[in-house]
This record gives C-alpha cells, structure tokens and sequence, in this order.
C-alpha cells in the first residue's frame, strides 16, 4: 500500500477546493423530506455508518467526540455511530447492518489488525466505499477502502525508544512493556519501533504483557511485573491510560513514579499531560485523536468522486515534564 505522507496543510487545501466544489453545487441547506441519504452530491445528507473500537481510553473518547463533532447535519452528514466495546465481532455486525442500510459511506477503526477481508469483500460487493480511521487493518483485498488516516504508531514508538536511550543508555536499565490490545496495529507497531530504536543500547526489556489499553489494565499488569521483578527501572506504556494504571501500582508498592521507576508513554491525553507535568511520567510522544475533520473531508471528496490520498499520516508531537506543563493550558483534550 503506497503511504503518502499528507501534510494537514495540504489536505486542508485540496478540502477547501473540495468543500467549494461541493458548495457549488448544494448551496441551499438540505431541506427537510429529501433526506434520502443518496450522497449524490446535491441536497441531501452524507449518510455515514461509523464503527468505533469502544471506549477504552481518554484517547478513544477525544477520538469518538472529533468524530461526532465533524460528522454533523450541519456539516452535510447523516451519522450512524456505533460503539463495539472491544470487540471485533460487535464491530463486524456494525459494518454489516451498515451496508443493509445501504450508507453511503462506511467508517471505522479496527479494533485488531486481522480478520476484516469477509466484511471488507461485502461492503465493496454494495458498492459503498470505506475509510479507516486510526487503525490498520491486514487484508487480501484489492482497494477495499479509499482511505486509511491516522499515527505512524512504528514511529510512535522509535520515538519513545530513541528519548529512553539517549536519557537512560548506560545505566543497564530494566524496561517492562505495558502493550496495547493484543493483535491491533498500535500495540504491534509501537512494540516494535521502541524495540528497533533500543536495539544497541543496554537497556533490556524484561517483561511485556497487554494491559488491553486500559487503566484498571495498566494498574494490574504493573502489580504483577512488581511481584515478579525487584529491579525495574523504566515503564514503557503503549498508551497514557495503562500509565496512570501503572502510576497507581508503583505509588501502592511506596515507590516514585517518574522518579524511582521512570515512564514513558503514548497518546499526550489531558490526565496523561499532566501526569508529565506533575513527575509522575517522564516522557510522552501524542498521537493526535482528532481525526474528525480529516475524515469528513475524505468522505465529502470521495462522495464527489474526488481523488483521495490513500494515507494520511496525522502529526504528532513528544512531550518532556518542561514542556507538558507549558502545553497543558492549551491542549484540546
Ligand atoms: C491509537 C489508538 C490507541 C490509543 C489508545 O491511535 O488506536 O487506542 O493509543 C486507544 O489510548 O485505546
């Protein structure tokens, strides 16, 4: 799959051409009655079926609010929004009941990175074209979406990897691992990208167990890694939550999170900032959740039978304690 990186400039510039295009054609608001959600340009409503992972995380309900914000009557849209609570069948089911309401456009983040080419081949087979958001998803199908926005997570975690090694290499640090979802793209490709960049250094991983993205998660894995291991140094978490969960366990067992037993972690959610701000955390690399807006410019350009970039790779910041507590007061979520 060709990746383009697609700088937000960029894109806002080819919606802003789209979005005029559009407006050229429908400059009366839809009218009540008409509301066929056709999406054939004109006046009616996008109708769109959004299947999302769940409610895991502070990053998923920032992601899910981006979403509902962007996808409104106002804005041209017809949304059908589901939440499959971490499960992929939920999510499979979703799709499906979408296409026999024949939307006009499917959207969804993938909860694991497998088993999606059934649903995938039936959506294609109704002709209604599909956008991933955040996640990836494997699959043999040829063009089974128009689309696929969100984090480089392999970069996400070269990042974390690369700040431990130039704080830590040296020091003989031990690392536990607190990964995401089992079998999804961030915990796969975060996992991977702080291994390739602590590859060379001393820094040795000594346990890595899913905390399935959540705090009650983090805090339980964390409990286990500090019964079996009298010598940890550094908590990597694949995202902010598992973290704050990890903070709680470490705090428990009469020790300093950020001081005692360092952590870095991903996503720069508002209680994970602050945590940076607070010592608590030592390092976070954001991964944007906002990915509304992006989206219902590819779903208006793709309507209007506009080329769409095929991978959007949203931009994400890193945060130290220093510069947590200067982001905080105007972070988004
Ligand atoms: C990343 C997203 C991950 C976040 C977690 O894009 O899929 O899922 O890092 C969330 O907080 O649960």
């Amino acid at each position: 799959m060709a990746r383009h990186t697609f700088a937000r400039t960029a894109l806002a510039a080819l919606s802003a051409a789209t979005l005029f295009a559009l407006g050229a054609c429908s400059s009366e608001p839809p009218s009540s009655g008409d509301d066929t959600g056709s999406g054939d340009g004109g006046d009616e409503l996008i109708s769109v079926g959004f299947s999302q992972v769940g409610a895991e995380s502070g990053w998923r309900s920032a992601n899910t609010m981006s979403i509902k914000d962007a996808l409104t009557e106002e804005n041209g849209f017809e949304l059908s929004f589901s939440d499959a609570q971490q499960k992929q069948e939920n999510q499979i089911s979703a799709i499906r009941n979408y296409i026999a309401q024949g939307v006009d456009v499917i959207a969804f983040s993938p909860v694991v990175e497998t088993g999606w080419d059934p649903v995938l081949e039936e959506a294609k087979a109704a002709g209604i074209p599909v956008v991933l958001t955040d996640r990836a998803v494997e699959t043999t199908i040829e063009d089974a979406y128009v689309s696929f926005i969100g984090s480089d997570f392999v970069e996400e975690g070269r990042r974390s990897g690369e700040w431990a090694v130039e704080q830590y290499d040296g020091e003989g640090y031990k690392v536990v691992e607190l990964q995401g979802t089992t079998g999804s793209a961030p915990a796969i490709d975060r996992q991977q990208g702080f291994a390739d960049a602590i590859a060379g250094s001393d820094l040795e991983i000594i346990d890595s167990q899913t905390g399935d993205f959540t705090r009650d998660g983090g805090k339980k894995v964390m409990e286990g890694f500090l019964t079996a291991h009298d010598d940890i140094d550094l908590v990597f978490a694949h995202n902010d939550d598992m973290g704050l969960g990890a903070v709680e366990a470490i705090e428990a067992a009469g020790m300093k999170p950020g001081e005692d037993i360092k952590i870095i972690t991903i996503d720069g959610v508002k209680d994970g900032m602050q945590a940076l701000a607070d010592g608590k955390f030592n390092y976070i690399v954001e991964c944007n959740p906002l990915l509304g807006p992006d989206l219902a410019e590819i779903i208006k350009a793709t309507v209007a039978g506009e080329p769409v970039e095929e991978r959007i790779v949203t931009h994400d910041e890193a945060f130290d304690q220093e510069a947590a507590k200067e982001a905080l007061p105007d972070r988004q979520y």
